[in-house]
């Protein structure tokens, strides 16, 4: 076995859009174990938006990330050697591990929690059945409580938490309509997803046109994903009492300067609508109920899922810039080993 850990830290904040250069791929012996630490071999790291803020100074989303640390965030992987009780050799475990071949663990680290293979491979920890899926799960059915026959307008549509959610939307059997930035992605909604409708957002035309043509009874409940042009067009078109859920505004996290404009907030009055934001883990409580009916419906071949994968551990910069500009269909993840 090899005793080398290959791990990427962050070496540079960038503004505006990231670059490749602003990681470094470090190599650093693995420390030999202590009493009750356990050695986990990463399977597959994940790449998502939220961390485009770790890169940035101070305390923005989850925590910020010092210059020539480890940078990432969710990792799975396997139990390759152990001086802990809790956790046996074969034992497959999700965690926040960041973007590491190898991490040094111990029970009480962060977020270190056994993964069920049974249910499914251990991807899927980071995806459907780990925070996206959980973020689709919440934010549609807490957040906005659609009923059947409503229309269901979801950006950012063909990604890791928008596929879910239109998914999720259609099991309680409401109209779901996607927006996403490429024809194949509108045709992976519709034709395998089973969305009733999507556009292309990049496509030129008129955003509210399309939408129009596409929800001729108007719009009861918007997951939003993205923020920006998509966003203020679907705000013109809501019907009273809808229900927004302010889920990722990823079209902004790259912008120097905050965007300016009226975004169409006077739309809420008139509707008497609500939009609220949401963190995934406010929901932790109930995330082993969500994860088992997610578990269900998979199963049962009702929700489906799709993965990017990358490969190599010195490839993950490249995969997360990738995601950012919509390289991804469903989850992007790098697989390590
Ligand atoms: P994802 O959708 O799998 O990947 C990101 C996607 O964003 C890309 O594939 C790209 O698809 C789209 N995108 C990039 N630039 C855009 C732009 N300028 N305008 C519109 N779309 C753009 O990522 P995800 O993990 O599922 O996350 C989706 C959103 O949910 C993000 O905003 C994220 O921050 C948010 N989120 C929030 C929480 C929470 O707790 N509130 C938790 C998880 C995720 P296109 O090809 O369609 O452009
Ligand atoms: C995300 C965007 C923002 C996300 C989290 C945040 C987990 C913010 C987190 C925080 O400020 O604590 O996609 O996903």
């Amino acid at each position: 076995m090899t005793s080398l850990n290959r791990q990427i830290t962050l070496v540079a904040r960038p503004k505006g859009f990231p670059k490749e250069t602003d990681f470094l791929l470090v190599e650093s012996p693995i420390p030999a174990l202590k009493n009750g630490e356990f050695l986990v071999k990463t399977s597959y790291v994940s790449v998502d938006p939220y961390m485009r803020g770790r890169m940035n100074e101070g305390k923005s989303y989850i925590g910020g990330i010092e210059l020539g640390e480890v940078f990432g965030g969710g990792s799975v992987g396997m139990v390759i050697e152990s001086k802990c009780q809790d956790f046996r050799v074969g034992d497959a475990v999700a965690g926040a591990w960041r973007w590491q071949e190898y991490a040094v663990l111990t029970p009480s680290a962060e977020e270190v929690n056994r993964v069920d293979l049974s249910i499914a491979p251990i991807s899927t920890a980071l995806g459907i059945l780990g925070m996206p899926g959980m973020t689709a799960y919440f934010g549609l059915l807490s957040i906005c409580n659609p009923q059947p026959g409503e229309t269901v307008v979801v950006s950012g549509a063909a990604g890791a938490v928008g596929s879910a959610v239109g998914q999720i939307a259609k099991i309680k059997g409401c109209r779901v309509v996607g927006v996403a930035g490429s024809r194949e992605k509108v045709d992976y909604v519709t034709r395998d997803l089973g969305f009733d409708a999507a556009f292309n957002y990049r496509d030129g035309k008129d955003h509210t046109r399309r939408l129009k043509e596409l929800c001729p009874n108007g719009i009861d409940v918007y997951f939003d994903n993205v923020g920006g042009p998509v966003t203020d067009a679907v705000f013109q078109l809501i019907n009273t009492r809808a229900r927004i859920s302010v889920c990722g505004q990823i079209s902004q996290y790259n912008s120097v300067r905050p965007e300016t404009g009226p975004r169409n907030l006077f739309m809420l009055i008139v509707r008497q609508a609500k939009a609220e934001g949401f963190l995934v883990f406010q929901f932790a409580d109930r995330y082993a109920e969500a994860t088992a009916e997610m578990a269900r419906w998979l199963k049962q071949g009702r929700l489906k899922y799709r993965e990017s994968i990358v490969e190599g551990i010195e490839n993950t910069p490249r995969a997360f810039i990738g995601m950012l500009q919509g390289e991804n269909i469903g989850k992007q993840l790098v697989k390590v080993s």
